[in-house]
């Protein structure tokens, strides 16, 4: 918008902000929405504002994950609709994904709009609106249970970004492997998460198709490998010892 000066040093993320609060107002993300980008916010000043090694491998593993999986499925809510509903789209056909909206504040407006939003950066067919979402999740009380029988409830990989905990723990406990784009590290879907990114969803989305494309032509043998040389737990530590020696040389730079 024209209140950002051009030269302002936080221009891109006062851009960002723009789009989350554009977003608000038409109805696809909702208040609790802005609250959670700005959580993000903070987690990528602690984390520099870059893509880290941490995050990187998990890319990687995410990448072979995705390529190796039987139904991936990629789970879409108001946030990542408003910030990376292009890269969705490009990923999903890169690895034959499915897209499904899943909301914590579920409503028709809502779904519809979301997925509007996909249809107009291409999607083929987007899942989880309306009658579609007519399945649940075990043991989950949210509106997030609410799922598609040809979507995330027959996924064997879900992809999902800025989420509450208890979702990812449900789905695996159901024996689905979970991605999760999250850049808080601390959070229950980063610690229940099978390949937990631990970045700003905006860097992480391009980096991840660019890592897809990379590894298409690698054989299942060496995207196994990969997958079974990661470990998400020591990838989690490597995040949070990375943001305390970080806040330590900061301390020391003053
Ligand atoms: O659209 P809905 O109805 O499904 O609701 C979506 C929100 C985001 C409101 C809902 O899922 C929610 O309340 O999420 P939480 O519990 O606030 O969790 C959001 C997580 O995403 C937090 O750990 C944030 O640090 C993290 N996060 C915020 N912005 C980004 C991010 N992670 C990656 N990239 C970001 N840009």
């Amino acid at each position: 918008r024209e209140i950002i000066p051009e030269n302002h040093p936080r221009k891109e993320s006062l851009l960002i902000r723009e789009k989350i609060v554009e977003a608000m107002e038409k109805g696809v993300v909702v208040p609790q929405g802005l609250i959670a980008h700005g959580r993000g916010e903070c987690f990528d000043y602690l984390i520099g504002e870059k893509t880290q090694f941490f995050a990187e491998k998990a890319i990687e593993a995410a990448a072979a994950m995705l390529l190796l999986a039987k139904y991936p499925v990629i789970s879409v809510n108001g946030n990542m609709a408003a910030l990376v509903a292009d890269d969705i789209v490009k990923l999903a056909e890169l690895t034959n994904s499915k897209i499904e909206v899943n909301l914590f504040y579920r409503n028709e407006y809502r779904e519809k709009a979301i997925a509007e939003i996909l249809y107009r950066a291409n999607a083929k067919n987007v899942l989880g609106v309306g009658e579609d979402a007519s399945l649940t999740i075990p043991e989950l009380f949210s509106q997030r249970r609410k799922v598609s029988p040809n979507g995330i409830y027959k996924a064997d990989v879900v992809l999902l970004g800025l989420e509450d905990g208890d979702r990812t723990e449900a789905l695996v406990k159901m024996g689905k492997k979970v991605i999760a784009i999250d850049i808080n590290p601390l959070s229950r879907t980063s610690m229940t998460a099978t390949v937990t990114i631990v970045d700003n969803i905006i860097r992480a989305m391009p980096r991840l198709i660019q890592k897809v494309m990379e590894f298409k032509s690698k054989p299942n043998e060496e995207l196994m490998k990969i997958l079974s040389n990661y470990d998400n737990k020591s990838v989690l530590r490597e995040s949070i010892v990375f943001i305390a020696n970080r806040l330590t040389q900061l301390s020391f730079s003053l």
